[in-house]
């Protein structure tokens, strides 16, 4: 829970006297007895002001309970039924997902990439979000990638994960990876996590894995081919592309 402190500013009760801090002049003579500075009385109009209410308007989202914390900050209650954040921005949870990878090359594995696409109808951001790739042989992540350089994605739009020689269209995010074999060629699993660290995507490839469950497993192989593997639906199955399209649409599978 995010509290929002305020800055309170010191003051005197409505009628209170106050006496202002001394001052010393340079040139005075400090043989001189110094003065005593009149008492002030604040105005009545500054009493007659309700004190301000932190919470009007409040900075929570709209429909979120905001309360006043000990007088020193803001709380937000929760986001209402559907959405996630921390009460002050809330948002419909992220749609993203795995949507095209190359994890075999002919000859050296130097074209390796990962795409991911928001296929939600709101922005998302990526911010906390990582992809993990799992080892299949002993289920440890051998490699994860945080995705907050992405930022932030429209309904629709790619980022990648690429090898540098990997080219990919001026517009789309891209974080760039080691120039060959990073990404592993299987038997194993490619995750795509929420800032929470809860898994929206999961794809086992190049084989298959204890303890995933099936509809998780990529049924067709990239050994070797020149393709990659692409959803050509969101949150359908993987097909074999024939052409690789790192930051664009799929395209459909060999003929
Ligand atoms: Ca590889
Ligand atoms: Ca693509």
């Amino acid at each position: 829970m995010r509290i929002w402190p305020l800055i309170l500013l010191m003051s005197a009760a409505c009628g209170e006297a106050v006496t202002p801090p001394l001052s010393y002049d340079a040139e005075v003579d400090p043989g001189e007895p110094l003065v005593e500075p009149p008492e002030l009385e604040l105005p009545d109009d500054r009493c007659d002001q309700a004190a301000p209410d932190p919470c009007d308007p409040s900075p929570c989202h709209p429909g979120v309970q905001c309360e006043v914390v000990e007088g020193w900050g803001i709380r937000c209650g929760s986001c209402p039924e559907g959405m996630v954040g921390d009460g002050f921005e809330c948002a419909p949870p992220p749609r993203l997902e795995i949507h095209e990878f190359d994890y075999d090359q002919p000859g050296s594995d130097t074209a390796e990439f990962i795409e991911i696409v928001n296929v939600g109808e709101h922005p998302a951001s990526l911010v906390g979000m990582r992809v993990e790739l799992v080892n299949g042989g002993n289920s440890q992540v051998y490699r994860a990638v945080a995705l907050d350089p992405i930022g932030t994605l429209e309904p629709g739009a790619f980022a990648v994960l690429a090898a540098p020689l990997v080219e990919v269209p001026e517009e789309v995010p891209v974080i760039r990876m080691p120039a060959s074999a990073w990404l592993q060629n299987g038997p194993d699993a490619i995750v795509l996590l929420d800032a929470e660290g809860e898994a929206l995507d999961l794809v086992v490839y190049g084989g298959t894995l204890e303890g995933y469950a099936p509809e998780w497993h990529v049924d067709v192989l990239d050994t070797g081919h020149a393709g990659s593997l692409s959803r050509i639906a969101p949150g359908g199955p993987f097909v074999l592309a024939c052409e690789p399209t790192p930051g664009r649409p799929n395209v459909g599978p060999c003929e």
